[in-house]
């Protein structure tokens, strides 16, 4: 920052955005808008591919002129939390054109949970289209609510896909065994279930629920709504989520443990009644940091670019009610929150792009629709 602009910060002379850290404010450039923008993936031609929540894929370029919306999406149950959520590339995209995308569907009675399916994505024609789709993971149960999917997807460098599945606002399926609610979910690219997860020889004490087992699919437990995944440099798994009352955490995610939701959490319940922090059951793995107030997190990244070169190896999560951008320097057994940039709106996504930029999904905006925005560090 230079001085003279110090000077005016200091001072409070400019807009709390162009001060908001001792380091780089952003410059940003509003690229397109969007009808409730969730997610964003990046081609191997630069072009993105951006889900709404309705229901709406687009490809989408550089300058913000979009295809679509793509055609074979699955249809969504669009309502409160739920819709169309991720949208993933395969690790071989480039010869498979898989693409892969959460979702909430119905089912029975009302009831709802969120569904992963995958499908070849063609852009030759008039109009772009997803084909061969096919459905390779599902919640189970699905219960009544629209809240808590969770439904992020990424593929670590081993060529796993992993899920992180919410609760859906019922507690108790984060510790259930025979639920995949409130999961870190591990499987390979068509949905089967990996010989080396920790549970797939777990014996289940109970007789199974409509004959369907998933300890197989589940990698952790204990999770409440996990909206973010993301790796570092070394191919560790970090992973950010929603605390109720207080208690966002931020998760480095071991093989086979337990995060204790919702026996322990460093929230309380919205009702006002306790409950027990995580310093009180160490046999449940910690948060190697937490929140209160809370962030509302969306979304995680980890930036490993040029753009920011201070930033390398640091977190970046997406603030919804926090309207920020918040950065969290990552330790070995540690993480802490270094700066927040407000930005004035929700903040879905963040996503790094190929050029190094931080590529942003608003939510949405007062009365108008969310916007993508493309954030490189200001002059000076
Ligand atoms: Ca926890
Ligand atoms: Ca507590």
């Amino acid at each position: 920052m230079s001085t003279f602009r110090y000077l005016l910060c200091a001072l409070a002379l400019l807009p709390v955005l162009a001060c908001a850290d001792g380091g780089t404010p952003f410059e940003r450039e509003v690229i397109a808008d969007f009808d409730e923008p969730w997610a964003l993936a990046f081609l191997p031609d630069g072009r993105m591919l951006v889900t709404e929540k309705k229901g709406n894929l687009f490809v989408v370029s550089r300058d913000g002129a979009r295809a679509g919306p793509v055609d074979g999406v699955p249809d969504v149950a669009y309502g409160g939390q739920g819709g169309l959520g991720d949208v993933a590339l395969h690790p071989d995209f480039a010869d498979n054109g898989l693409v892969y995308l959460s979702y909430v569907e119905s089912g029975t009675g009302d009831t709802r949970g969120a569904a992963v399916a995958r499908g070849v994505l063609d852009t030759g024609g008039r109009r772009p289209a997803l084909r061969d789709v096919e459905v390779i993971w599902r919640q189970y149960p699905k219960v009544l609510g629209y809240g808590h999917y969770g439904h992020r997807l990424l593929f670590d460098d081993e060529g796993y896909l992993w899920i992180s599945s919410g609760d859906r606002q019922k507690f108790t399926p984060a510790q259930d065994m025979q639920a995949n609610l409130g999961k870190m979910i591990r499987l390979h690219d068509d949905g089967s279930v990996p010989a080396d997860n920790p549970f797939v020889d777990y014996l289940s004490e109970e007789p199974l629920v409509d004959d369907v087992a998933v300890y197989g699919e589940i990698w952790s437990l204990g999770h409440r709504n996990p909206l973010g995944i993301a790796l570092d440099d070394e191919g560790r798994l970090w992973e950010i989520e929603m605390g109720p009352a207080g208690g966002d955490e931020l998760n480095l995610i071991q093989r086979g443990a337990n995060y204790g939701y919702p026996v322990v959490s460093n929230g309380e319940h919205y009702d006002g009644r306790p409950m027990p922090d995580h310093d009180t059951r160490p046999e449940f793995e910690a948060p190697k940091t937490w929140w209160t107030p809370v962030i509302s997190p969306g979304d995680l990244m980890i930036y490993r670019g040029d753009l920011f070169a201070d930033w390398r190896g640091d977190a970046l999560a997406a603030g919804l009610s926090s309207q920020a951008i918040v950065r969290i320097r990552l330790g070995e057994d540690s993480a802490e929150e270094v700066a927040r940039y407000p930005m004035g709106a929700r903040i879905r996504s963040v996503v790094e792009g190929p050029d190094g930029a931080l590529w942003v999904l608003e939510d949405e905006r007062r009365s108008s629709q969310g916007r993508l925005l493309r954030l490189t560090p200001s002059e000076g």
